[in-house]
């Protein structure tokens, strides 16, 4: 079976509905590849039951990968990976006081056991979030791997066929 027709093989949840503007950029690598995938808000402290029910249950229906945003004390990530033994992937979002320096130290700061890959602050790192998912299923699904190389391909090419302007 294709992987387009699946069920979603990644979950991508964030902390608020807020947090959305940084995420999306998660999943339009998603929707770009093909890849079946869903968005939840869902929160460690303001919803945690839900949130355990759901990644629990996630897995029987065929998600592969969980991509987890939040912002500033950003327990997400941590929580997710509390409750799966499948990758997780978490998003320091740009939001508080300390526009996501906290959310990142949160994320990457894990204590041994329960790992969370961490991604760079904002867009770029849900972006990277979403190729890394992309790169995690591509190891089972080898069209994804083809997609992946066309996709650097056309990136080393368009940085070649830069042209800057006269000085
Ligand atoms: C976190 O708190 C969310 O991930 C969000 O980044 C931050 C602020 O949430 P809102 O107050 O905008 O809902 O839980």
């Amino acid at each position: 079976m294709a992987v387009s027709e699946r069920k979603p093989l990644v979950s991508v949840i964030m902390g608020s509905s807020s947090d959305w503007d940084i995420m999306s950029s998660a999943t339009k690598m998603l929707k770009d590849f093909d890849i079946p995938h869903e968005a939840r808000v869902l929160s460690a402290h303001r919803t945690p039951d839900v949130l355990r029910e759901y990644v629990k249950f996630a897995e029987e229906r065929g998600v592969e990968i969980f991509i987890a945003g939040a912002g500033m004390s950003a327990a997400l990530p941590g929580v997710v990976a509390s409750c799966t033994v499948l990758p997780v992937l978490g998003v320091p979002i740009p939001s508080g006081a300390l526009n996501g320096v906290d959310a990142l130290y949160s994320i990457v700061q894990m204590p041994p056991g329960i790992p969370v890959g961490c991604f760079s602050i904002g867009k770029a790192g849900a972006t990277n979030a979403g190729l890394m998912a992309i790169a995690i299923l591509s190891q089972k699904y080898p069209e994804l791997k083809a997609k992946l190389i066309e996709y650097r391909e056309k990136q080393a090419k368009k940085i070649l066929e830069t042209h800057l302007p006269e000085e």
